[in-house]
């Protein structure tokens, strides 16, 4: 009797335990532990939080590589823009004159004449005697002059004079002259140019800077001519 109990109860352990390991086998293969423990579960959440970090970024560096296209684009634009205008403004000027501003110039530095003679000088080479409409104007000329390599005592004819009315100062192309700065220099702490009636032309003084003043139009110096721009674009 207890040999057929011990039997019988060997057998229902046997059979208990494989049913227990089938069982667990069953379990595992269909249903894998996700986490052993909460560290596990902490990495699973911050690699989580890292894969949408990263899909966020790429998706910034997307945009911005959009906008850097469009920034180049514009860009290319403007550089176009630029490079046309400069063509389109191109002034080409004759034998010895440069362009300076609006305008050719050219300063005769070896030529000493009286102001009739340098307007008819300059009139020959297809020009006049220089005017200056605005400060620009007379700012390029001075420029050119003051670069030249004349001397600093040098002076130099511009195209006006008051031969018509004393006091009354015109260019050579029938414009009223300016007064004042910057165009018009100092003698003896009194604004050029003084009623006088010996001095009706107007230079350019080497020893006021190349300021304007008047003088005598006998007096013998350097002719500035200018041609009307020609433009090429
Ligand atoms: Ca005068």
């Amino acid at each position: 009797m207890r040999l057929t109990v011990a039997v019988l109860w060997m057998v229902a352990v046997t059979t208990w335990a494989l049913e227990e390991n089938s069982g667990s086998d069953l379990y595992d293969g269909h249903f894998p532990p996700l986490h052993p423990n909460c560290s596990q579960s902490l990495t699973d959440l911050l690699l989580l939080r890292q894969e949408i970090q990263l899909k966020e970024l790429k998706q910034a560096e997307q945009e911005s590589a959009g906008i850097l296209r469009e920034m180049a684009d514009i860009l290319a634009d403007i550089k176009g823009s630029l490079t046309r205008s400069n063509t389109s403004t191109g002034i080409s000027c004759p034998g010895n004159f440069k362009n300076y501003g609006e305008n050719c110039l050219y300063l005769a530095k070896d030529v000493g004449i009286n102001w009739e003679e340098a307007l008819l000088f300059c009139q020959d080479l297809g020009g006049n005697l220089a005017v200056f409409r605005d400060a620009n104007a007379f700012a390029h000329a001075l420029g050119y002059v003051k670069t030249s390599g004349i001397a600093k005592t040098g002076n130099v004819w511009v195209g006006g004079n008051d031969h018509s009315v004393e006091g009354e100062w015109r260019w050579v192309t029938g414009e009223h002259m300016p007064r004042g700065t910057p165009f018009w220099g100092d003698y003896n702490y009194v604004r050029e140019p003084v009623q006088n009636t010996a001095e009706n032309c107007a230079f350019l003084h080497g020893a006021d800077d190349f300021l304007m003043h008047d003088a005598p139009c006998d007096w013998k110096v350097i002719p500035l001519c200018e041609i009307s721009a020609s433009r090429t674009g």
